[in-house]
């Protein structure tokens, strides 16, 4: 029987891979992951409260600013790493070397790229999945995209320090080549042409002008009051105990307590604010706002300042019904709770008959239905 023929590097002849090629894309692409990494651990910071720094409260466009560019990096990211990986993809078929120590050193190098290309392929697939709504795994995805960061900013860095010695970005005039098909500088163009759609595609969710022409930005300006809606008030089981006429906000400090109505919460002092919207799936909205402070509902029952709050939903499952409130947060003027988006009565969809709205905060801790704020002595 013969064996099956396995190519060799030599058999991929495409003009297009050069060293430049691989070069000029691998530097875009660690541009993207290491803002992604950045902006990662900023989203990270501010939704598990580190017991060292808080989160700042200001600007209170930041946390719309950054996870933006999170998820308009990871984004820009997905046609990058095909371009990379279909660059260098001949040199899987390299024949290892025979003689041991240079065979050792060649295996640790396959291991840290594949190290590298599996985590950079799961957290650009998870990401682009959680912008899309679709978790179609059972681990947490928060958790995972996170650790797994990790490991893609560690085998990165290794790559990068291997590789550097390798680095050409300028083409010189040996590659230059003859007319026929795609030159390398179209592919380059090719390249970052897909990527800058990839950009518009997303950004819609975050930058209005590109909103018309976004088409994986669908829930940017949707939904009522111009807000769009992330889960809806059936979805979190809330219909019946959001709309009923014995609805009470619970506000407790220590053994002080007061319940109240919705239409009450209407009739105490009113604020209006204009603050974001903005989901960590990288879509943000501005809106204005009207309800009552946090800090004036906590005077209600005269707890002091600087103390963190818990805030519950009406929700009785879901990993989003109870956040904890820093009190930087707590005491800030411009947290609300907020009855009011742009003029109209909330929807039920939007967390009516209350819902918390505080400035330069994740949309996933900007709690819907409210049902309980309790000061955390
Ligand atoms: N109780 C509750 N509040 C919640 C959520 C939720 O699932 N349950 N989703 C959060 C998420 S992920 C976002 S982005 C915002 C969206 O608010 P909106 O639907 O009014 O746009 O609500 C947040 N508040
Ligand atoms: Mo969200």
């Amino acid at each position: 029987m013969r064996p099956l023929p396995v190519p060799r590097e030599e058999d991929f002849t495409s003009r297009l891979r050069s060293r430049v090629v691989t070069s000029r894309v691998g530097l875009w692409l660690g541009i993207c992951f290491g803002l992604a990494f950045l902006t990662g651990l900023i989203s990270h910071w501010a939704q598990v409260p580190q017991p060292r720094i808080s989160f700042p409260t200001r600007p209170v466009w930041g946390y719309r600013l950054t996870q933006g560019l999170h998820v308009i990096a990871g984004t820009a990211a997905v046609p990058l790493l095909l371009v990379k990986l279909w660059s260098v993809y001949p040199k899987l078929f390299t024949r290892p070397p025979r003689e041991w120590r240079r065979l050792a050193g060649h295996l640790a190098e396959r291991v840290s790229i594949g190290v590298l290309v599996a985590a950079a392929i799961f957290q650009l697939a998870t990401g682009v999945a959680n912008t899309a709504q679709w978790y179609p795994w059972a681990f947490s995805f928060r958790a995972t995209h996170y650790a797994v960061a990790w490991l893609a900013i560690g085998a990165l860095i290794v790559h990068v320090a291997a590789k550097l010695p390798l680095l050409r970005l300028r083409a010189e005039p040996a590659d230059q080549q003859s007319a026929e098909g795609l030159s390398r500088r179209g592919l380059l163009r090719a390249t970052g042409l897909a990527a800058g759609l990839a950009v518009v595609a997303t950004a819609g969710g975050t930058v209005p002008v590109f909103r018309r022409v976004s088409p994986l930005a669908v829930r940017s300006g949707r939904g009522p009051a111009g807000v769009p809606v992330n889960k809806t008030a059936a979805a979190a089981g809330v219909l019946a105990s959001a709309a009923a006429a014995d609805y009470r906000l619970v506000v407790k400090y220590a053994d002080r307590e007061v319940a109240l109505s919705a239409a009450e919460l209407t009739r105490l002092a009113q604020t209006e604010v204009e603050l974001p919207l903005a989901c960590v799936e990288g879509w943000s909205v501005n809106a204005a706002w009207g309800g009552v402070r946090v800090r004036e509902l906590l005077d209600l029952v005269s707890a002091p300042r600087g103390h963190d709050v818990r805030i519950t939903s009406l929700q009785e499952a879901g990993p989003f019904r109870e956040t904890t409130l820093p009190a930087e947060f707590a005491d800030d003027p411009v947290s609300l709770v907020a009855l009011r988006v742009n003029g109209e009565r909330l929807n039920l969809d939007h967390g009516y008959p209350a819902r918390l709205i505080a400035p330069n905060r994740p949309g996933v801790l900007q709690t819907k239905w409210l049902a309980r704020i309790e000061v955390i002595t």
